[in-house]
């Protein structure tokens, strides 16, 4: 059953549909949203004289371009990219660039959507944005990446600035890729302007902690929501899906923390390994040599490997999702439910369907949504931008301590904003609304623009 909207927001939303034609993930992660609205405009009407809503739907700018490039052989390719400047009443637009066959408006506009709610959790000074293009990194020589960046950045440049637009990584963009579009970018504009893009590599501006910021981040909200409950992950076990680089770091995380990690999985397949991940062979696999992860069944006698396996099927106690949107469904939903799961916390953006999320809630399973469970990444971006404009460099302890930090205030927030609208424990209502009230009282500030 769909839950029904709020009778001001039902048409809101409906303009929405007809505005944007079949970009169904934008539809979604803007319905997840209006359906936690209700009590704010009964609380706060001006927000809707003003047509906040409405606004924060549309997007302020949006880019399309084609990306023209030679592959090794010689042979031309045709990609779109896109970037959408989705609201910069807290900051520069911020949020990453996503490579990925399956890129097109409707997923760039669900992330920048995202972005914006997310953004303002942090507490950070930044807008929301995001970018991507449908080219498939997979397979590709470093040549290959390298020229398809330059030739992106050829147009995007323009578009971008430390106080204007600020991309970062996302799926199929890590460091390699930031630099070399940083490096086009310099070229071009003939400016050394650190601030431009975030998860650089520690020689040329970027943060320590950046890498493992998502992950990390991830893991110290699950902790949060695990000790209003008294509980913690000592002694837990955990599966976390993909393998890149949110589901690594958390992985990591949950394992000092004390937690068993038993699953993780890549577009291809799933690993299970009763004895527990070995991290430093994923990292090999993952980071270093780039390859498959059914290589790690191949080098680990511990480890079974299921082509097209469901690692929501493998028991577990915590759950966290860390690949993509809509990689956890109604039924993946029942079984974690039927196997005993207590938690799951949205590494990704938007991995949870609505069914899951609302098996989960009638289940009294803990659920923690992506923009606020996996903000940890851009808040430490913001971080990065903060020591790029100070010209400063901290240390690993002090940037997590600054992560751990915001990720506590980030977890307190929520929570403290569902109980006051009535929802407790549910930290869908209060990281909407919490995200939403930051960026509409901004909004209403700044007039009609
Ligand atoms: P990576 O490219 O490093 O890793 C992505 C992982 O997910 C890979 O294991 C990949 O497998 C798997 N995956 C991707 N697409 C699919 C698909 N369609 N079906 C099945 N598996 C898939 O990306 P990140 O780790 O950076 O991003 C993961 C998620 O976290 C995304 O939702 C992203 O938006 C979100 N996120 C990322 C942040 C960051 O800082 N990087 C911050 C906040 C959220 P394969 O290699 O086979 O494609
Ligand atoms: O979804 C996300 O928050 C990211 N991909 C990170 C964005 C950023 O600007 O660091």
């Amino acid at each position: 059953m769909v839950a029904g909207l709020d009778e001001k927001l039902e048409p809101i939303y409906q303009e929405v549909l007809h505005r944007n034609p079949g970009e169904t993930e934008f539809h979604q992660a803007v319905r997840e949203v209006l359906e936690t609205l209700g009590p704010v405009l009964v609380k706060y009407p001006e927000l809707a004289d003003r047509k906040i809503i409405q606004l924060v739907c549309e997007p302020e700018r949006q880019i399309i371009f084609r990306v023209p490039w030679q592959d090794d052989k010689g042979q031309t390719h045709i990609n779109r990219a896109f970037r959408v400047e989705f609201n910069s009443a807290l900051g520069p637009y911020k949020g990453g660039m996503r490579f990925h066959p399956s890129v097109y408006l409707g997923i760039i506009k669900f992330l920048g959507f995202e972005q914006i709610f997310k953004n303002a959790l942090t507490g950070m000074p930044i807008g929301g944005g995001k970018g991507g293009s449908d080219f498939d990194p997979k397979g590709r020589s470093d040549g290959e990446i390298m020229r398809f960046c330059q030739s992106l950045m050829t147009e995007l440049y323009r578009h971008l600035g430390e106080y204007t637009d600020v991309p970062a990584g996302d799926i199929g963009v890590g460091q390699r890729e930031i630099g070399f579009l940083f490096g086009q970018y310099k070229r071009i504009t003939n400016r050394y302007e650190s601030g431009v893009f975030t998860g650089k590599g520690l020689d040329w501006g970027g943060s320590r902690a950046r890498k493992e910021a998502t992950g990390f981040g991830t893991v110290f909200f699950t902790h949060e929501m695990l000790k209003v409950r008294s509980d913690s992950l000592d002694g837990k076990t955990c599966v976390v899906s993909g393998s890149g680089n949110v589901a690594i770091y958390a992985m990591e995380k949950a394992m000092e923390l004390g937690a068993k990690v038993v699953a993780c999985s890549d577009s291809n397949g799933v690993i299970v390994d009763e004895e527990g991940i070995d991290l430093d062979l994923i990292k090999q696999i993952k980071e270093v040599e780039r390859r498959r992860i059914s290589v790690y069944a191949q080098e680990k006698k511990s480890a079974r490997y299921l082509e097209d396996g469901n690692i929501w099927e493998v028991p577990c106690h915590v759950a966290l999702p860390c690949a993509t949107q809509n990689e956890l469904n109604g039924h993946d939903a029942k079984a974690l439910v039927k196997n005993g799961c207590i938690l799951v916390a949205e590494g990704a953006n938007m991995p949870c369907t609505p069914e899951a999320v609302r098996i989960f809630s009638d289940a009294g399973i803990a659920f923690g949504p992506g923009k606020a469970a996996n903000a940890g990444g851009v808040a430490t971006s913001a971080l990065e931008m903060q020591q790029n404009a100070s010209r400063d460099s901290w240390t690993f302890e002090h940037t997590e301590d600054r992560l751990r930090e915001i990720m506590v205030d980030i977890h307190r927030n929520c929570y403290e904003t569902a109980e006051e609208f009535g929802a407790p424990g549910n930290y869908v209502t209060g990281a909407n609304i919490t995200g939403f009230l930051k960026v509409g009282r901004a909004m209403m500030a700044m007039g009609v623009v």
